[in-house]
């Protein structure tokens, strides 16, 4: 068959003779053809140079020259938060914005057998993430007359569960035409020391997803780019999966990264004051001029430590991954090569099927690399990026862990917090202990507000009972 002897010089040409040996010895053909096109389906052109350069010859990238902290529009800073506001909130009333969800993810920290968008997540009806923002969505259509479509990125792990998730759940409410899954791609998994293929079972090669940086060609070959470009939508409010307070539109964001002179409206950044020097967020970095995200497991501990005279960390701007991405900057990256973002690469357990001893394999060490993409690889791509800092509070609460930081209980916490806020801003009198924490559990639904300003004009008690339940 022409095809698997195409295959073969292929597999040869990038040091995968195994499988050439292995495909050779499958049988019926109707296994072995199935096995080759899983193999066809891989992108050959650049695999080899990345096996070389990612595992056989792997050398940590060299420190950029000059790296700097990067300038952002910060919470207090002299900008006129009104105004793009107002144009912000034009944008979204015009249609031209819609919602993407990278959601394509593997959530093993999470130790959540299912996609993690379906996690129960709210404080007190335990919705999950997908309904949250679903109906922040709904919300958001309400409140400025507009369709804001919903572009939600899968991968072969999980694209049927997700779909078959918001069938189920008749799309939280939301209009099914308007609520699109697509998946995004893999990269074949390999073994660390000798760069070959690893198979998952007799039948499967193991592959993981290509990164969220994937996001970019699977847009584009999904037709979801070309379905932007139809309905009129010019900029994305880009979020990740595992965050409940996500403001699903959010106008002054929008404001910014169309209108601020600082801004070209093809990709910007929010991001929060970092916790501690050691957060796991990527950090917003001046490098050689240009803006980007070090993520922080490439950023040395002297740097991430640094300090200002005032105490504060120098290296501050911790990335939330909430971004506004122009959907003409999309277009450009994916239609210049010049313009393909660089693979990261993570050593990590694979269990895997082993050709010579044809048995299956637990790893107990780290034994395989992912090559993955990052889109925030994406924005020293744009001509002129800006970054908008927010509070915690407001928009930060990801469930990541099973315990500890980035927990179910942390995030839990932290929406109870940012409710409570909201409700004192409208005169509502919430109970707190001795050392400011909120005693109770509040919840307020996103179809009920999305910012604190919704809740003007809604009927609301006086007073939260300490200790009670409360949802909105
Ligand atoms: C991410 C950022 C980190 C910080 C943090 C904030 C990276 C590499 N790091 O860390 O800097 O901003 O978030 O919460 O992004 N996903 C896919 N496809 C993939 C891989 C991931 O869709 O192939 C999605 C995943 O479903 C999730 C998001 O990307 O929604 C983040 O993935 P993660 O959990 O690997 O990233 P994390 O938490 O290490």
């Amino acid at each position: 068959m022409t095809q698997v002897s195409d295959l073969n010089t292929q597999l040869v040409a990038c040091g995968q003779d195994h499988l050439v040996d292995y495909l050779s010895k499958v049988t019926p053909d109707t296994a072995r053809d199935a096995i080759a096109a899983q193999l066809l389906s891989i992108d050959f052109d650049d695999l080899g140079m990345l096996i070389e350069k990612y595992v056989r010859n792997y050398t940590p990238a060299a420190s950029p020259a000059s790296i700097a902290p990067a300038k952002y529009f910060s919470l207090d800073g002299d900008w006129d938060r009104d105004a793009f506001q107002a144009k912000g909130e034009e944008l979204i009333r015009a249609s031209k914005v819609a919602c993407f969800t990278v959601a394509g993810g593997q959530g093993s920290r999470l130790g959540y057998d299912g996609p993690k968008g379906c996690y129960p997540t709210s404080c007190v009806s335990e919705k999950p993430l997908f309904q949250i923002f679903a109906e922040g969505i709904r919300r958001s259509q309400e409140k400025y007359g507009a369709v804001i479509p919903w572009y939600i990125m899968t991968s072969p792990l999980n694209h049927e569960a997700t779909k078959s998730f918001f069938a189920e759940h008749d799309y939280f409410g939301l209009d099914s035409c308007n609520v699109m899954f697509f998946e995004q791609g893999v990269m074949p998994s390999l073994d660390a020391q000798s760069g070959q293929i690893l198979m998952a079972d007799p039948m499967h090669l193991a592959t993981n997803p290509d990164g969220h940086g994937g996001a970019f060609k699977a847009l584009a070959v999904s037709g979801a780019l070309g379905d932007m470009k139809t309905r009129g939508i010019e900029h994305m409010s880009y979020f990740q999966v595992d965050n409940p307070l996500t403001r699903v539109v959010d106008p002054v964001f929008l404001g910014l990264h169309v209108f601020a002179p600082e801004s070209s409206g093809e990709f910007s950044s929010k991001m929060v004051a970092k916790a501690s020097w050691d957060e796991k967020v990527g950090v917003f970095c001046d490098v050689d001029g240009s803006t980007e995200v070090i993520e922080y497991s490439d950023m040395s501990d002297k740097l991430a430590k640094q300090t200002n005279a005032d105490g504060q960390l120098a290296f501050n701007a911790g990335s939330i991954a909430i971004h506004a991405i122009g959907v003409d900057f999309i277009e450009k990256i994916v239609s210049n090569p010049e313009y393909a973002l660089p693979f990261h690469r993570a050593v990590k357990k694979v269990g895997h099927f082993d050709l010579s001893t044809g048995q299956s394999v637990a790893p107990s060490e780290n034994n395989a690399v992912k090559l993955e993409k990052f889109v925030f690889d994406g924005i020293p791509l744009a001509s002129k990026s800006i970054v908008v800092e927010t509070a915690r509070v407001e928009e930060f609460a990801p469930v990541k862990n099973e315990t500890g930081s980035d927990s179910i209980v942390s995030s839990k916490s932290i929406q109870t917090a940012r409710a409570a806020l909201w409700l004192e801003a409208v005169g509502v009198r919430v109970p707190r202990s001795a050392d400011g924490s909120v005693d109770a559990t509040i919840e307020i639904s996103t179809l009920t507000a999305v910012c604190s300003d919704d809740l003007k004009g809604i009927v609301l008690p006086d007073a939260i009972d300490p200790g009670s339940t409360v949802t909105l």
